[in-house]
């Protein structure tokens, strides 16, 4: 369905809700007009996820190397003490939605037993050689309540017929095994790396292909659309969510929901993905992707150097705090388990985010706003604690620079404020400051321009009464869904 009727639907079910009276009061209380590109309804999903994470488990977990060359007997792979269980039950621990596993990497091994070839688990001494990883981490997934989703690398270093038509054959009936035997899939990740020196069948040798052309991309996407067609797919450039243009999960500031997409494609430029580009000509917004570790693969002699909670915390605030998702790997170790070493720098992360967002000081305060759209309880400023996405404060649509007073009911003692804009009608918002009530007057204590998402401001610790946010630019009249104040 075309967003804007979804759209319409859904703000016409609203204000129903809140009754006739108040639209005859407000007089015109219609929604604003959406600005710019919008999201779909599967990538409203998939920003609601907010923090998921990868699973880089292959031949290079017992190879230690972190790109393979293709000509890894299957043998290597042999987990000690495999258990999905624990590796979902440590990701859900620490507020993961879901999990992306390397079903296939640059190598070429398949964690699955593909029907198409020999180098996969089924060659390998793991459980008999009838183990199957796909099947065991989607299956933990569903049953813990994570989505799962699916890496498989277009570049494959192992198949012999790679770079020419036959692979594409190959690739897409791996895509195909993949969407149709592992229930419900959220994601599929198409890498960008493409191309290179390999053993390839046995050939060795470089094997170069053009990436706007080879893969077919558009004709292969459809085959994602039509099994998965809740599925949203990553590349450099979309179709659904972007990278962000750098390996250590941070997201620029700005960061747009928006790009221009003409000239993209998997592993084309990356100029503009840190920040986004507005207004952009479409809705395809950032994921930050980075390892809880310097490799992706699980390496002993990494164990000292797991990010630290304060190294991940900063991740955090720059990624899910600037609209983005992050997508975090946890790589599994030689047993096929996370190590203890990330598990409690995950728990002490975690820990302190629970105990940051517990209590959204705003939720009892008193807001005052320079305008309401139509003057009308529908658009009221209330809607920012709800809670619900699907409410939000709106203002007329010649008012693009508001302002907004929230008064606790006490002094208040806080050095985090969130904010989050209703995505439907668009990233409308382009700068905005929080002041203090401070001595008698308004000091501001912090700014930022895009929102989007969901935007977190986090700085010293403040004590006061009272705060103000003023938009202070915005290409249409903001409609803002949330507004959270916390003290870390
Ligand atoms: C890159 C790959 O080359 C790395 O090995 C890793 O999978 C990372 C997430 O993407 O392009």
């Amino acid at each position: 369905m075309n967003p804007r009727s979804v759209l319409s639907r859904a703000l016409l079910l609203s204000i129903g809700a809140v009754g006739l009276w108040s639209l005859s009061a407000a007089g015109s209380a219609s929604p604003p007009a959406p600005f710019g590109p919008l999201p779909t309804e599967r990538q409203l999903r998939w920003h609601d996820m907010e923090f998921y994470g990868f699973l880089h488990f292959t031949v290079n977990t017992f190879t230690d190397r972190e790109w393979g060359e293709g000509d890894e007997a299957e043998t290597v792979f042999n987990p000690t003490d495999f258990d999905a269980d624990q590796i979902v039950r440590t990701a859900k621990a620490a507020g993961m939605t879901g999990l992306i596993l390397t079903a296939k990497h640059h190598d070429g091994f398949c964690l699955w037993p593909s029907q198409y070839t020999e180098h996969s688990v089924k060659n390998s001494p793991w459980k008999g050689g009838k183990g199957d990883v796909v099947k065991e981490i989607s299956s933990a997934c569903h049953r813990q309540g994570l989505k799962f989703g699916v890496y498989l690398s277009p570049w494959d270093r192992n198949h012999k017929d790679y770079a020419r038509p036959e692979y594409i054959v190959y690739y897409r009936n791996q895509l195909r095994e993949l969407l149709s035997h592992y229930g419900d899939i959220f994601t599929v990740w198409f890498d960008g790396a493409n191309g290179g020196t390999g053993y390839y069948g046995g050939a060795r040798e470089k094997r170069q292909i053009d990436n706007r052309v080879y893969y077919d991309w558009d004709n292969t996407w459809k085959i994602v659309r039509q099994l998965m067609p809740n599925a949203v797919m990553f590349s450099d450039g979309g179709p659904d969510f972007r990278w962000v243009g750098n390996e250590r999960g941070l997201a620029g500031d700005p960061c747009w929901a928006t790009i221009d997409t003409t000239g993209r494609y998997p592993g084309g430029r990356s100029e503009g993905l840190t920040k986004g580009e507005r207004p952009g000509n479409a809705w395809m917004p950032a994921e930050c992707d980075v390892s809880i570790r310097p490799g992706w693969f699980y390496h002993a002699a990494e164990d000292a150097r797991v990010k630290t909670p304060k190294q991940l915390l900063d991740i955090y605030y720059q990624s899910v705090g600037r609209g983005a998702c992050l997508n975090l790997n946890l790589p599994p170790d030689r047993r096929g388990r996370i190590n203890d070493h990330d598990i409690e720098s995950l728990r002490e992360f975690r820990r302190i985010l629970d105990a940051t967002f517990a209590v959204n000081l705003a939720q009892r305060a008193k807001f005052s706003a320079s305008n309401t759209r139509g003057g009308s309880k529908v658009f009221a400023p209330e809607n920012l604690v709800t809670g619900k996405r699907d409410r939000y404060w709106a203002t007329d649509d010649s008012v693009l620079t508001p302002e907004l007073v929230v008064e606790f009911p006490a002094p208040a003692t806080f050095n985090v404020v969130s904010l989050g804009e209703y995505l439907p009608l668009g990233q409308r918002i382009d700068a905005f400051a929080l002041d203090q009530w401070k001595d008698g007057q308004w000091t501001e204590f912090g700014h930022g321009t895009s929102i989007g998402h969901k935007r977190l401001i986090r700085g010293e610790k403040v004590t006061t009464g009272k705060i103000r946010l003023r938009v202070t630019q915005a290409a249409a009249c903001p409609a803002l869904a949330h507004l959270g104040v916390f003290a870390e």
